[in-house]
């Protein structure tokens, strides 16, 4: 009853149908507009589908950017269609990518379906990007597959209008503890494309292995990057790889944020470099699991010209506007010391142009002006802890949301899980989707929450295939988290979307963990 109040209330609200009701009658064949993941905003199904045919051409206004959008839509559509989908700024009807004024916000879109064509509007090209992934989604799932399929390609009629809840949306990746070649962090970047993630926190520097080249200290990757966990041979990016990684991921609107991570996690740089030591002896490489024991010299002047070097470098690589210097599990650091360090290391990533990220620890010290902070607490956490964060939020820290016991993609599913861990216990597909960002630490004023973000730690995950089955079915949940109203949240509803979703998975090639909680199509 009182969900049925809430829809009702809802649809009065926004005078329209909100994602989840019935699909448009008449365009079975069609993805219909209420499966789509995350929930757009509004959404209005009616009047006759759009079919893709071997005539249909890619519109696109003359910037190189829609363009550009207009070629990853044709490279989507073209193997599993057969169709020559031509890119092309000439003529009208099809499927149409257009800049326009309006109330779309820098990510959000407006997608017009109807008999002539399919028209995906947006202020900004990131936004027309979003909304090529709300209409991938709006077509049968074989769209997907790499080889012609046989169609028929129908879009069902409507209208969706779309903005993001958060700014927000974002998904960590772990390159320390096992490492990952820029093939596979690009195969990952368009799996959260998929979703609408548009941060790729990149988790660069740990215990086991350094992996960005710092050409002031050499030793920090050719020494530091040659092992991982479980002591195979590690790796690490050059810098043009790590160019390469960005320049993909903003192809996809991920913004990059990197993170080195002090002043604990630090092994591979304390076996690196002697100096770095307070006793001035280097420890061996590291290729355990264990965390907390490894801490920066932080009485030693050299090791600010070391954090100086790294940041420095690190954000002349780096276009986007964060840098994230880690802080967490700094159990080998006094608590003097940790203050002290953060008071000197904070002011030193504004200095190269960044906005400092840290994790919750952070407020602790004390945060810089317009830090963020990001939560990886979990339900249970002391209300002490819980409300240093708050209390830092009401001053005007920013709150990234990554509560361990919800959205570390990391742990197990279930006892049966083969990978990952359960320090923060058992994550179902529901436990992780069935909370709200926006109230979830009391005290933080919603305005201070910029969003969500998914950590993958990879202590136990060594290839795509891992990653993959660790982060789906999850993965969707916390991107829609991050990005539909509030007032769209419903498991009941949403658990029907997410299953939409497996053949999809099938089609791109995804393992994914077939959850009993999620009626999967033909289970
Ligand atoms: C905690 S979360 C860590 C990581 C581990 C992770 C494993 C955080 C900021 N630190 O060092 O990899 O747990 O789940």
């Amino acid at each position: 009853m009182a969900r049925l109040l809430g829809s009702l209330l809802l649809m009065a609200t926004a005078g329209t149908f909100v994602a989840g009701a019935a699909p448009t009658p008449g365009a079975e064949t069609a993805g219909p507009l209420g499966e789509v993941v995350p929930a757009p905003a509004s959404v209005e199904p009616g009047g006759s589908p759009y079919r893709i045919t071997r005539a249909t051409r890619i519109r696109v206004d003359d910037s190189g950017a829609v363009r550009r959008i207009g070629e990853y839509v044709a490279d989507v559509l073209r193997p599993s269609t057969g169709y020559p989908l031509p890119v092309t700024s000439r003529g009208k009807g099809g499927i149409q990518l257009r800049l326009a004024k309006g109330p779309f916000g820098a990510e959000g879109y407006r997608l017009d379906s109807g008999a002539k064509g399919v028209t995906i509007t947006a202020a900004q090209p990131a936004g027309l990007f979003h909304g090529v992934q709300t209409l991938r989604q709006l077509l049968p799932a074989a769209v997907e597959k790499d080889s012609v399929q046989p169609g028929p390609w129908l879009v069902a009629g409507g209208t969706i209008k779309d903005t993001p809840r958060y700014g927000w949306r974002g998904a960590m990746l772990d390159v320390s503890r096992h490492f990952f070649t820029v093939d596979q962090v690009k195969r990952y970047v368009d799996q959260l494309a998929l979703y609408k993630v548009n941060k790729l926190h990149l988790h660069l520097s740990d215990d086991q292995g350094w992996r960005i080249a710092v050409d002031s200290w050499p030793r920090l990757t050719t020494y530091g990057g040659s092992t991982q966990v479980g002591g195979g041979p590690g790796g690490f990016y050059t810098k043009a790889d790590y160019r390469e990684i960005v320049r993909y991921a903003a192809s996809r609107y991920l913004e990059v944020v990197p993170e080195i991570d002090v002043p604990g996690h630090t092994n591979a740089a304390l076996a690196s470099y002697a100096e770095l030591n307070c006793d001035g002896v280097a420890p061996p490489l590291y290729t355990g699991t264990e965390v907390g024991f490894s801490s920066l010299c932080v009485s030693k002047e050299i090791t600010y010209d070391f954090v100086d070097d790294v940041i420095r470098e690190l954000a002349a690589l780096t276009p986007g506007r964060y840098l994230h210097i880690g802080g967490d599990e700094a159990h080998s650091t006094s608590h003097e010391d940790y203050v002290k360090f953060m008071d000197r290391v904070q002011p030193v990533v504004a200095e190269y142009g960044k906005t400092v990220v840290g994790w919750h620890q952070l407020t602790g010290a004390t945060p810089a002006k317009g830090a963020v902070a990001q939560y990886w607490g979990l339900d249970d956490t002391s209300a002490e802890e819980k409300e240093r964060v708050a209390a830092a939020a009401r001053g005007g820290t920013g709150i990234v949301l990554s509560p361990a016991d919800r959205i570390y993609l990391d742990m197990k599913y279930t006892a049966d899980t083969p990978l990952g861990l359960d320090w923060a216990g058992l994550v179902e597909v529901k436990r992780s989707y069935d909370w709200d960002p926006g109230s979830y630490l009391p005290g933080v004023p919603a305005s201070a929450v910029r969003g969500v973000e998914a950590p993958m730690w990879t202590e136990t995950l060594t290839n795509s295939a891992d990653i993959e089955y660790m982060a789906f079915p999850r993965l969707a949940g916390a991107a829609e988290l991050g990005w539909s109203p509030a007032a769209t949240h419903d498991w009941d509803r949403y658990k029907v979307r997410l299953a939409a979703q497996g053949p999809r998975w099938e089609a791109l090639g995804i393992d994914y963990y077939r959850s009993p909680q999620v009626p999967w199509p033909g289970r």
